[in-house]
């Protein structure tokens, strides 16, 4: 372990110079506002030969049912048709969703206008219901489906697109590209409570409860990374998900678009604080799952995508000497600011990412 402090100081003191040069290669410089938040993906590419790996685990809250923007107790739920016929309104109502993502990625700059990057994912995913009797709106009880596993692994590419010199714009941008390979479960199955007061097994959960889309999906970005303003950088990122056919059990879900921008200010060398605000809207799923039939709002296939934003904030650490050298650390807090449902949907609330980094 003794070649880690001159390793991290060797590198230090080689790549600090050329950072103040070319902002977008924002590793080796050991500024913790070199990296956007870290709710933010693809956000920096790496200088020819750099290696980095990182490990980030997200924990995304959901409570209670929006009718588009408006809050909707559980009897106004009941009112709903049923797309799946029988019975004819819903009668099982999700109470609170908890979803956790672990990401392990690894990123690769063979040249310094290009970055490839990699990641997996692990979810763990629970929801809470309440099922309401078939002919009667008397509550019968609740019960938790969970799924557990492997979600989608993303591989892509960081591309080199431009330097501003100066002025305000000052900064560097790029594109990314990236394919979603369908690794993620879309058949996980769970034990239900039906409207006839049976707990039934090996049932097909609803959309939200899988894992992965099932379909290969294009991921394309433009992100921009601003010089240091003084103690202030800025940032910002389009970014989209295209589904590129329906997957095996007959289904897509729905085309993605995100746009978000952030501040960061450093308060010492070693730590940054940031605000990030992001809006996306989403599609409606399109075909359906034929075994996915529960009375349950996110088993309609209508009541998929819409409008979401989030504010966040966050701080970057990064260790600047000895052993801590280059281990970067990160927290973000994001809150859900608006949501817009097609149809009827859980609501987002609060997600928490926790977000570790090296380069080499
Ligand atoms: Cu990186």
């Amino acid at each position: 372990m003794t070649y880690l402090p001159k390793l991290g100081m060797g590198a230090l003191l080689l790549i600090t110079p050329a950072l103040t040069l070319t902002p977008a290669f924002a590793d080796g410089a050991a500024r913790a506002d070199g990296h956007a938040p870290i709710g933010v993906m693809g956000d920096h590419r790496h200088k020819a030969g750099e290696w980095m790996l990182s490990w980030r685990q997200m924990d995304m809250s959901m409570q209670g049912n929006l009718q588009g923007t408006r809050s909707i107790p559980d009897a106004q739920v009941l009112q709903l048709p049923n797309q799946h016929g029988s019975p004819a309104q819903l009668r099982v109502v999700p109470q609170s969703m908890d979803m956790k993502m672990t990401m392990l990625g690894a990123m690769y700059a063979p040249n310094d206008d290009l970055t490839f990057l990699a990641m997996a994912m692990q979810h763990e995913t629970s929801m809470r219901l309440n099922t309401y009797g078939a002919m009667s709106q008397a509550l019968l009880g609740s019960f938790t489906s969970q799924s557990e596993g492997l979600g989608d692994t993303t591989l892509g590419a960081l591309l080199a697109g431009g330097d501003i010199a100066q002025g305000a714009l000052a900064g560097t941008w790029h594109y990314g590209v990236a394919l979603s390979i369908p690794t993620g479960s879309i058949k996980q199955t769970g034990r239900v409570l039906t409207p006839m007061n049976q707990h039934i097994s090996g049932k097909r959960l609803p959309y939200p409860m899988q894992l992965g889309s099932g379909t290969y999906d294009i991921k394309p970005s433009l992100t921009f990374n601003s010089a240091a303003h003084g103690a202030w950088r800025y940032g910002g990122q389009i970014s989209g998900v295209a589904r590129l056919e329906d997957n095996s059990q007959g289904y897509r879900l729905g085309d993605k678009a995100l746009v978000q921008g952030w501040v960061s200010r450093r308060l010492a060398s070693f730590v940054s604080a940031s605000a990030r605000l992001d809006a996306s809207y989403q599609d409606r799923l399109r075909g359906t799952d034929s075994a996915i039939t529960l009375p349950v709002p996110t088993a309609q296939t209508n009541f998929t995508g819409g409008e979401l934003a989030h504010l966040s904030v966050g701080f970057n650490v990064v260790g600047q000497h000895g052993i801590w050298a280059g281990h970067r650390l990160a927290l973000e807090w994001t809150s859900a600011i608006h949501q817009k449902a097609n149809g009827v949907q859980m609501e987002h609330q609060d997600t928490l990412t926790l977000g570790y980094q090296k380069a080499w």
